[in-house]
């Protein structure tokens, strides 16, 4: 299924002069404050947010997983998904696959078809976290960590195949989560344990192309239960410096203790030069994996106000992964990404619009009560019409939720593919 400018365009038609209202008063206000409108809707314009080929098809828990019917069969239904997002929301122009479950039979042929939906191939996610049919060596007691060097060296060239397989398609980065730990207290040595990895990661990071990088994403417990090799971003963020100018620290929203504050995290990464790209999602407990902005929009904001910050400190080009990684368990999968990719681009454009050298003026004369006063201005605006703007003149869909829903395009996709078509993934 594609959708067609003109149909989007009719769909946008009769909402056009109220949005053009709401877009004039939102500019004149900011106006007032100094702040250069055009320049928002063309960063905004400019900013795209991954799609993992995962992220299509529908969640579940270990519980129970409940269908919502047309989801996609193959890689190609899967680009198609994507192409239905980015031309109601103009944001999402690429995907990230996920090697082994998403192979393509033949390259060219996929990136002829992405390229036609504008669609980019983003970051390559590697998968040593199960067991794949036709594996000879499990990875029940951990992959680039094992204990086992001819584990370790069947997890190394799945990652060198991974890196190859996104080369072929225009990636440039790898991203490596691994399950590995221990489950009970003795179980496992620590420090052999991170060492091992280092040695592995090593010779991943050898075959990275030049112009390549390699993201390397933590996770404090599960499925692990009582230690991770990569537990955290200090332990990320030692194996990215000790890896080399290649190797970066990956922040999944929902991989940190409850209360963590991962936008200083963010800070001292970006600070350091080892901020490698994110992985959006919320969570109210653990990696519940969430819409992003569903449950702490305030934390994604402060998030987004440090990168925003960090920016004006960077002298080289702003250029980091971003990908939603979450799961639908209840919410059809392609209105939950509409839902997020908005979360994300309200929060980074409230960070666009904070009144920043008032902001460092309060923050260096300890001025606590403007200093939140600044911040809270900008959190407490309602940028939605700058974000319609941006799709309007991108010819996408003033509100892509509701055009989602006029189309009816979930029905269409049932009738295409069938109610229990179901996505390769978890
Ligand atoms: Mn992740």
């Amino acid at each position: 299924m594609r959708l067609s400018n003109d149909l989007i365009q009719d769909i946008n038609r009769p909402d056009i002069n109220d949005h053009k209202n709401s877009f004039d008063q939102i500019s004149s206000k900011l106006s007032k404050k100094g702040i250069d409108t055009p320049d928002i809707i063309e960063k905004l314009k400019a900013f795209q947010i991954a799609i993992p080929s995962w992220a299509l098809g529908q969640g579940g828990t270990r519980f129970g997983r409940f269908l919502t019917g047309g989801e996609p069969r193959t890689l190609e239904e899967k680009i198609e998904d994507i192409g239905l997002l980015h031309a109601l929301n103009g944001s999402s122009g690429a995907v990230s696959l996920h090697i082994p479950w998403d192979i393509p039979e033949n390259v060219d042929a996929i990136k002829t078809f992405a390229t036609d939906l504008s669609i980019k191939f983003d970051a390559v996610n590697s998968n040593t976290f199960q067991d794949q049919p036709d594996q000879k060596l499990s990875y029940k007691y951990g992959s680039l960590s094992h204990t086992d060097p001819n584990v370790r060296k069947q997890a190394i060239d799945h990652n060198i195949e991974v890196i190859r397989q996104g080369d072929a398609l225009g990636s440039k980065a790898l991203t490596v989560w691994l399950a590995d730990g221990s489950c009970f207290p003795g179980q496992q040595n620590f420090k052999k344990a991170f060492q091992r990895t280092y040695e592995s990661l090593a010779e991943i990071y050898d075959a990275l192309p030049a112009d390549w990088k390699v993201l390397v994403e933590y996770k404090p417990f599960e499925p692990s239960f009582y230690s991770t090799v990569i537990n955290d971003w200090g332990a990320s963020f030692n194996l990215a410096n000790k890896l080399g100018d290649k190797a970066f620290t990956l922040v999944d929203l929902g991989h940190h203790l409850p209360n963590a504050n991962i936008e200083q995290i963010v800070a001292l990464l970006l600070f350091e030069g080892k901020l490698g790209g994110f992985h959006f999602n919320d969570s109210k407990y653990a990696d519940d994996d969430l819409t992003a902005g569903s449950i702490k929009p305030y934390q994604l904001f402060l998030i987004f106000n440090e990168l925003v910050e960090g920016m004006h400190h960077m002298d080289k080009k702003f250029d980091l992964a971003w990908m939603i990684d979450a799961s639908h368990n209840l919410k059809d999968p392609l209105e939950d990404l509409l839902q997020s990719v908005e979360a994300i681009k309200m929060a980074y454009v409230q960070s666009l619009i904070i009144d920043r050298k008032k902001l460092w003026e309060c923050q260096e004369s300890n001025d606590v009560v403007m200093a939140q006063e600044i911040i809270q201005d900008a959190f407490r605006t309602d940028v939605r019409p700058l974000l319609a703007e941006a799709r309007l003149q991108t010819n996408a869909a003033i509100d892509p939720i509701s055009a989602f829903r006029k189309i009816d395009v979930r029905k269409s996709l049932i009738r295409e593919r069938g109610m229990k078509s179901v996505s390769s993934g978890l």
